[in-house]
């Protein structure tokens, strides 16, 4: 299989994992709808992906990194959820359709995120094969989500708009928001194939930051469609992104030099790297 067929392979057995676990979801519940609503309307499935990737690159238990990679899936849909409500950044439109708290009103949606959320470590200790393997990984991903990962890097984010804030400063909130959960996604991979959660996060630092200073570039270049979202909503707003405080040339170098770092460190996935290596170059060209 080539990249795209092996890629397409992998997002269909995730989107298959997720509609199971969401058929699962409690019934009758107008809280279980807003959940799968969001969790099956798409989205390049890329933790779960980068899940599976790097384990079956380590020649680990891909089943078992696809059950970790699913759960980090319903973890990043309910930032997604939370992060555009009203009291954040209000968006409408999310994954091409309509955001949870427009279809289902603001106080399911907050509730859509965080049963999400809790049902993300549900879903691992119902299906994960080894406990003692799913343990680390749910030591690691909730280490990533929480206040020291993802929830840090958000508050420092709303600490930091409409203040003009440094490169570092930039990138250390983007390593902990973005990067927090694309790591999570390679402990997924690593610890599913035997060895510590901090085994591939030289690739997955490196991915994560040539993917949130991809996302500043297509806020400005993208186009909205492919997107499924409003675009220009930064640079309007007047915060800091990669593309405010470096330029459009220097971001794009700086996307360049950071995918370089990330190929360069798939050298641990030996003569299996070459998935690894053609999803950091997708995620330099991707359009969406
Ligand atoms: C609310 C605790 C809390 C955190 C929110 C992830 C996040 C933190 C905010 C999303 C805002 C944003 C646009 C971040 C930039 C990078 C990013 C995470 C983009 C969205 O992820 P994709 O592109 O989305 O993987 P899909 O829809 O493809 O899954």
């Amino acid at each position: 299989m080539n990249f795209s067929e092996k890629l397409k392979d992998y997002t269909t057995k995730i989107n298959k994992a997720l509609l199971l676990a969401a058929e699962q979801f409690p019934k009758n519940n107008i809280v279980s709808e807003a959940m799968a609503y969001s969790l099956l309307a798409g989205g390049k499935r890329i933790r779960p992906v980068i899940a599976v990737a790097v384990a079956e690159s380590l020649g680990g238990d891909v089943d078992e990194a696809l059950c970790y990679g699913c759960a980090l899936e319903m973890i990043h849909t309910y930032s997604l959820i939370h992060d555009d409500l009203p009291c954040m950044d209000n968006d409408t439109l999310r994954r091409g359709i309509p955001t949870c708290h427009v279809k289902y009103g603001e106080a399911y949606a907050l509730l859509a995120g965080d049963g999400l959320l809790t049902y993300a470590f549900e879903y691992i200790t119902k299906n994960a094969k080894d406990k003692a393997r799913a343990f680390d990984f749910m030591a690691y991903l909730s280490s990533m989500a929480g206040i020291g990962g993802m929830v840090g890097g958000q508050t420092d984010d709303i600490g930091a708009e409409k203040v003009k804030v440094g490169i570092d400063a930039l990138k250390s909130i983007h390593a902990r928001k973005t990067g927090a959960l694309i790591n999570a996604a390679g402990a997924a991979g690593a610890i599913a194939a035997g060895k510590d959660a901090s085994f591939a996060e030289g690739y997955t630092k490196s991915l994560g930051m040539a993917f949130q200073i991809k996302d500043d570039i297509l806020d400005v270049e993208g186009d909205a469609e492919k997107m499924g979202k409003t675009l220009m909503k930064d640079m309007n707003s007047e915060k800091s992104t990669f593309v405010t405080l470096l330029g459009l040339d220097e971001a794009k170098a700086q996307l360049d030099a950071e995918t370089k770092k990330a190929i360069e460190a798939c050298e641990i996935f030996g003569t299996r790297k070459d998935f690894c290596i053609s999803l950091a170059k997708a995620m330099l060209e991707r359009e969406n």
